[in-house]
């Protein structure tokens, strides 16, 4: 196959006028390509499965602004409502009758959430979540699992996934050491290692956070009987089950991951999908739970940009969407069934190749409904300690070829790929002939010289 190194001159020199004005050039890590050991592409626009940069280059885009792109870039429906709803101001600051329509969509996705509020981003769900979660229970402590993600907030920024692994470091500074004293960390997929710190911390633990299906280690899977286990404990200690739906919720199914694995999480946490893309959030569950909220109940929570008036028109057009059009999801399933087994076979070529020619690198896909992951090991991947064994300078090559013949992929290998509505044959096919050839060249098993983690 032959390559035609692109251009990436514009993007190189918007760089470094960036880096002068924002920490690392960017205003969130991971953009920064850093974990992949080059300069970020800059975007200039994003129309159905494709994302162009400022030097005129072409993507497959397979990171969809990490989810919410479900429907792909531009959806006509979404577009118009935000043009409509730009028309008449844009926020106000009180209430509205699109506050109630999005409540009523969002309610209506699983009978676990009965009331929501809305918040403008995933960190903020999450953080709010837990502060009502403490407020209901009276109790201090939570758990996470280690990897987990759940945005940026002081309390979850302990052994996190995402941009903090490509950082090298699963914590951030800036924590004091009492704010991460009350987090407890639990392994993935380890019931045991749940059932544990309740043993250690009776009655004192007010909720256990997790990602269902967590994306922020790249994908990993729970276990046969992993999510009833922790829902059974949860029961058992008076504790409340938060579900961090930010990446599944209306992704692996309308209604979530707490629809496909039918599991009723007492709290939700949704983020930026439920704005098509715009800044957006919402925690939701059980009733005697959310009335714990002000102004209903003690628990104090508030914003004015909550609600905002193109957010709730843009994400109401999208849910709606996805409500009326269940053939969406049977869509992106099939395309990206034929994505994530197709790299499977290309894999499993490449990784018998390279043990008989002596070579350890072996590679593995793991993926469900329309996302997926690759890593650079030849282990299963089944939790935080198993994703790290990822060979993250592979990944980097992988990415950097990639990228070079024109597909966007997560740039870090701890991340998610995203399909979407408007990904067809042509762009899986032509990914996967990538694919192909990469991973029969010398590039698969060697690593990029001069990257990885940072
Ligand atoms: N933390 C996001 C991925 N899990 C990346 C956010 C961004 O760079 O936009």
């Amino acid at each position: 196959m032959t390559m035609i190194k692109p251009n990436f001159a514009r993007s190189s020199e918007l760089f470094a006028e960036a880096l002068r004005f924002m920490p690392g050039g960017v205003n969130s890590p991971v953009r920064s390509f850093k974990a992949v050991g080059r300069e970020p592409v800059f975007i200039k626009r994003a129309d159905g499965a494709y994302i162009f940069d400022e030097d005129g280059n072409k993507y497959i885009d397979y990171v969809g602004s990490w989810g919410p792109a479900i429907l792909g870039h531009n959806n006509p429906r979404v577009k118009s409502a935000l043009l409509a709803a730009i028309e008449n101001g844009l926020s106000f600051g009180a209430a509205t009758e699109a506050e109630t329509a999005m409540a009523k969509l969002l309610t209506s996705a699983a009978p676990s959430l009965e009331m929501v509020r809305l918040v403008n981003s995933g960190t903020e769900a999450v953080m709010s979540a837990l502060r009502v979660a403490r407020g209901f229970t009276g109790r201090e402590k939570i758990i996470k699992f280690a990897g987990c993600y759940h945005g940026h907030s002081d309390a979850l920024l302990v052994k996190a996934g995402s941009g903090l692994l490509s950082g090298a470091s699963p914590d951030s500074a800036g924590v004091t050491a009492s704010t991460a004293a009350d987090t407890l960390i639990a392994g993935f997929n380890s019931l045991d290692s749940v059932a544990a710190l309740f043993e250690g911390n009776k009655g004192r633990i007010a909720a256990l956070i997790l990602e269902p299906v967590p994306a922020n280690i790249g994908v990993v899977l729970p276990e046969k009987g992993f999510l009833e286990g922790v829902r059974d404990i949860c029961d058992k200690e008076g504790a409340l089950l938060i579900f961090d739906e930010v990446i599944t919720g209306f992704r692996l199914a309308f209604g979530g991951a707490q629809e496909l694995f039918n599991i009723k999480p007492d709290i939700s946490c949704f983020g930026k999908i439920i704005g098509a893309g715009l800044p957006a959030g919402a925690y939701g569950g059980r009733r005697d739970v959310m009335e714990m909220v002000a102004p209903s109940g003690p628990v104090y929570q508030a914003g004015t940009l909550s609600g905002n008036p193109l957010v709730t028109a843009a994400g109401i057009a999208q849910l709606s969407f996805l409500r009326e059009h269940p053939e969406v999801y049977k869509h992106i399933e099939t395309e990206a069934g034929r994505l994530f087994s197709g790299l499977a076979e290309i894999i499993q070529k490449s990784n018998r190749r390279n043990a008989s020619a002596g070579k350890d690198a072996g590679c593995v896909v793991n993926s469900i409904g329309s996302i997926g992951s690759l890593f650079f090991t030849g282990e299963k991947v089944r939790d935080f300690s198993s994703a790290l064994k990822s060979d993250t300078k592979r990944y980097a090559g992988y990415f950097s070829y990639m990228l070079d013949n024109g597909v966007y992929l997560a740039p870090a290998q701890f991340e998610a790929l995203f399909v979407s509505d408007s990904h067809t044959g042509r762009e899986i096919d032509r990914t996967l002939e990538l694919a192909e050839d990469f991973f029969s060249r010398p590039e698969s098993w060697r690593a990029a010289a001069g990257t990885g983690a940072v």
